[in-house]
């Protein structure tokens, strides 16, 4: 602790803070307009500057650091005085306008507090507008030369699309491109955000006002779980703007989060229940949709059995949402057929964790990404999918972090990365069997863990001694040297942490890949450990508490089995848990086109344009008698083959919980009411439990009545309480009890299994393998602008940055095919085909295919495969042989 004097009152601070920092945390204001306290202390504007006792000359708050013993004076009248005559001298260069439509402007509020009139001499210089960005409108005769959006851009995105040009008073700031639009530019709005004089500013307020109200949130869209602030204006929604106390997102946003909010308010949501006739959907009240569904219900379950009825749990809806449609599932219909998207996506990461380690969760955070000496990336592309976990991924790197990507495609963080490997499309298991080998034959490995920790030691040194480096290069056409560096730089340069992808889990081997990931990671020491461990980068807001509220045919709430679990749950619900075996998704799709599945509940989940082989999920659909679809738009599934629409409230519309990739539970708060008659899901489901049970226990006053009970059925979120959330902002289980401060690293002390055993993968490859007929292997996947299904990015202002699906093709492929950017081609598989436009891509190797699968009018899915996990059935997306036919046909 320092001991200061601040304006005559002696204060205690912390040491290695910067007297500005001092100054926050004590509370005292001083203008700034080159300061934020998510840049490096810059030192530009002099408006911060303070007396200190003995130093010849005001210093610069924001650099000095605190010393013991220093006196200082924040406001003496000298000062007051320089800083009013330097906001006198900027204010004289502001074109007019702007004070009274931009008060949450720092540059404003200080020409208020110091009196300056805004004198306005200046007019706005059309050449220093750029209004090319549809979101974002430039108007640089607005700038008062404090670069932070150059540095913001550049510390916090790095993206660094802002550049300095000339000096002195010609001293311009433009973007990396021609134009705005046509710049490097990724949209994140972290420069909008910064700018403290308006020279930068959202659209969205320009048009609709700026916001009076704001409400704290979690974002929608991917699971990292960045928080934001809704921002209305006489109830209607306006802008989103980044928290900077949040601790996931710091102060940061992409895209999404920032501008892709508007899509609730769209024209197209619907806001009535819906029931299809022979002339079409006609719009009726909630009492008569709801009698309905809990008569048909009813009936289905009374002719064919419970489990002739089938439900799906939303990962774009909160936890207490989810949990109810499982314990709908279970105790109302009385069947465990109930599952949701992550059947599709990280399953395979939650079964290998759990099976391996004990939990099926990340086994770290994001913070320790910042502790990692070494980041391995695995079969993910973060700076799309997961975009402030790829900035932080990216800045680590730039500050010195060794960077492993694992790849076919050479994605952005390859860039970054100090070793690229791009093996082919399904190829993990032997690429990361060769990895294990290095370590192992080397002698990399951690003795003591293994010694302590790890069993089946001998077993696994036996197997892999066969994966040689060299075998694994000729099946994986990767480098063998450089698998071994890969190994080297791993295994040493400690501690190493992995995040992973889709790349690693929806392939045939997909629970096995995720395995061999584990194997490394224990071989090498690196779990249980800060800055270290396994950690999927979980898809949407919701997917990791989705499941695990129970929404998967063969866990309870919190991750139990039915077996497990059934005491415990049959005396907290009073109710037997149903004995027979629940199918998954893809087991429901074949037992509907069977015709044993007659009912299904798709509750947040576009089924039919994100399932693979979209003709058998068309069949098996066709068999169903009964589908209800709960959603904010006529998806797909809906618009083809719903019978009755339940119009749910979105995220920004309702309270509740989401819990992200890190286990981490956040609060979800309610910015403004559902439009029409447009409910929360939990409300929707609770009023069917009711018309069908009325004593299975569903009235529950609000959201968080039923975290109250997931907390007692679910004894590592005991701790957890809304009120908890609402102090410190959200809380990784495991949480026993309200005095724990959560769980960030697991398994610091030991496995919950005792040792954990290695596993030895054999190889087997995809049976999609290229032919002469179908040459090209496809690997689908997703793009920063749209979001899976599309519906949400589909209906905001973000879907003119990126209006449809495309083809990336490598450059050698496309001129020997003699196809051009944005041609329109037809891709046909085995299986069926789709037209798509063309994008040349310098990331793609010959002989391979990206494509991204959020558009219907596309409907990308008709060309996948049928092929799955052989654990938990996680179709293989992310390969099929195809062949690519010049035009559509
Ligand atoms: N902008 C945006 N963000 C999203 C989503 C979105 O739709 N749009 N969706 C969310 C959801 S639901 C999810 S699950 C996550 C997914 O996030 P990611 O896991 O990052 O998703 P993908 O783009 O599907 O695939 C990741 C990478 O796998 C690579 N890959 C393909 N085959 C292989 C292989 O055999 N081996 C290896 N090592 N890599 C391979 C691809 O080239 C691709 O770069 O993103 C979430 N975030
Ligand atoms: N070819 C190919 N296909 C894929 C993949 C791939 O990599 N390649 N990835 C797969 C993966 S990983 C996933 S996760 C799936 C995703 O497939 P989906 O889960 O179908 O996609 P989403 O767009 O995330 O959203 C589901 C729906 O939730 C609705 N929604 C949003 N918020 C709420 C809410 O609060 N309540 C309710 N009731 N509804 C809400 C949205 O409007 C949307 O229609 O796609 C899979 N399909
Ligand atoms: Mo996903």
């Amino acid at each position: 602790m320092l001991r200061v004097i601040i304006n005559q009152e002696p204060y205690e601070c912390p040491d290695r803070v910067t007297v500005l920092q001092a100054l926050s945390r004590i509370g005292i204001d001083i203008p700034r307009l080159c300061h934020d306290d998510r840049l490096a202390p810059y030192g530009a504007c002099r408006l911060c500057v303070v007396k200190v006792t003995g130093s010849a000359k005001p210093v610069p708050a924001c650099t000095t650091p605190l010393t013991e013993g220093m006196e200082i004076e924040t406001h003496p009248p000298e000062i007051e005085e320089h800083r009013r005559s330097l906001l006198q001298l900027l204010a004289r260069e502001q074109p007019p306008l702007a004070a009274a439509h931009l008060p949450r402007k720092e540059f404003f509020r200080y020409l208020g507090a110091y009196q300056v009139a805004h004198e306005c001499r200046a007019l706005t210089d059309p050449a220093l507008v750029d209004d090319s960005h549809p979101l974002i409108r430039v108007d640089m005769s607005r700038c008062v030369y404090c670069y932070r959006c150059v540095r913001i851009c550049d510390e916090v995105q790095g993206q660094s699309v802002w550049r300095v040009w000339h000096r002195g008073a010609e001293t311009r700031i433009r973007p990396d491109g021609p134009t705005f639009a046509e710049s490097s530019c990724v949209s994140c709005g972290a420069c909008v955000d910064t700018c403290p004089s308006g020279a930068l500013e959202d659209k969205s307020t320009l048009a609709l006002g700026i916001p009076i109200d704001w409400t704290r949130t979690t974002c929608p869209y991917c699971g990292t779980g960045c928080e934001l602030q809704v921002g209305t204006r006489d109830g209607r929604l306006t802008q989103a703007i980044p928290v900077n106390d949040a601790p996931v997102s710091r102060g940061h946003l992409c895209v999404k989060g920032r501008y892709a909010f508007d899509f609730g308010v769209s024209p197209d949501r619907v806001t009535d229940p819906l029931v299809r006739t022979a002339s079409g959907w006609k719009a009726v009240s909630w009492d008569d949709a709801l009698d309905l569904v809990a008569a048909r219900l009813r009936q289905v379950i009374d002719r064919h059995g419970p489990d002739s009825l089938g439900v799906l749990g939303s990962a774009r809806a909160t936890n207490e949402d989810n949990y109810l449609a499982q314990k709908f599932a279970r105790i109302v219909a009385g069947t465990n057929n109930v599952d949701c998207c992550a059947r599709v996506c990280h399953t395979p990461s939650a079964a290998a964790l759990k099976a391996m380690l004990g939990t099926g969760a990340s086994t770290n955070t994001f913070d320790d990404i910042e502790i990692a000496r070494t980041l391995l990336v695995c079969g993910a592309n973060p700076t799309e999918n997961h975009p402030i976990v790829g900035a932080r991924i990216k800045q680590a790197a730039r500050r010195g972090a060794r960077l492993i990507v694992i790849d076919p495609r050479a994605i952005e963080l390859a860039q970054y990365a100090d070793i690229h490997l791009a093996p082919r499309p399904g190829t993990n298991v032997p690429l990361l069997n060769a990895l294990a080998h290095t370590v192992v034959t080397e002698g990399l490995y951690d003795e003591s863990f293994v010694r302590d920790r790890v069993s089946d030691w001998d077993r696994f040194i036996e197997f892999v001694r066969e994966w040689t480096p060299d075998r694994a290069a000729a099946l994986c056409d990767v480098d063998a040297s450089r698998i071994r560096e890969a190994a080297r730089m791993y295994a040493t340069e400690r501690p190493s942490l992995s995040v992973h992808g889709l790349g690693l889990t929806e392939h045939v081997q997909g629970t096995e890949s995720v395995m061999c990931l584990i194997n490394l990671a224990l071989i090498t020491g690196n779990v249980g450990r800060p800055g270290t461990g396994v950690n999927p980068l979980r898809g949407q807001n919701n997917v990791q508490g989705a499941a695990l509220m129970g929404c998967d045919p063969s866990i309870l709430t919190g991750g139990a089995s039915i077996a497990q679990g059934r005491n415990a749950f049959e005396s907290a619900w009073g109710s037997r848990l149903p004995t027979t075996h629940g199918l998954h998704l893809m087991q429901m799709m074949d037992a509907a086109a069977e015709r044993r599945l007659k009912a299904l509940w798709a509750i947040g989940y576009d089924v039919l344009l994100t399932n693979p082989n979209a003709s058998r999920t068309r069949a098996a659909f066709e068999a169903l008698e009964f589908v209800i679809i709960q959603d904010l738009f006529l998806t797909e599934t809906a618009r083809t083959f719903g019978s009755v629409f339940l119009p749910a409230a979105a995220s920004f519309e309702k309270d509740g919980t989401f819990m992200n990739a890190e286990r981490r539970i956040q609060r979800v708060r309610r910015a403004y009411p559902p439009p029409g008659q447009a409910r929360p899901d939990w409300e929707i489901i609770s009023a069917v439990a009711r018309r069908m049970n009325p004593g299975a226990g569903f009235d529950f006053a609000d959201a968080e009545a039923i975290w109250d009970e997931v907390r007692r059925v679910w004894p590592d979120v005991r701790g957890v309480t809304y009120e908890r959330l609402d102090e410190v902002g959200g809380l990784c289980w495991p949480c026993p009890s309200e005095q724990h401060p959560g769980t960030r690293v697991l398994y610091e002390s030991g496995f919950p299994l005792g040792r954990a055993a290695l596993r030895t993968i054999d190889f087997r490859p995809t049976p999609e393998a290229p032919t002469a007929e179908f040459p090209f292997l496809l690997t689908t996947g997703r793009t920063l602008y749209q979001f899976n299904a599309g519906t949400m990015t589909g209906h905001s202002q973000i879907d003119q940055l990126r209006p449809t699906d495309m083809l990336e093709i490598s450059p050698a492929d496309a001129a020997r095919l003699d196809v051009g950017e944005g041609d329109r081609v037809t891709l046909r598989s085995r299986y069926g085909k789709a037209i798509i436009p063309v994008a040349c891509s310098p990331w793609m190797k010959s002989g391979e295919l990206f494509a991204t699968f959020h558009e219907p009018g596309v409907f990308l899915n008709e060309v996948t495969g049928p092929h799955c996990d052989s654990v938990v059935g996680a179709p293989e997306f992310k390969i099929t042989a195809v062949r690519l036919e010049k035009g559509p046909s």
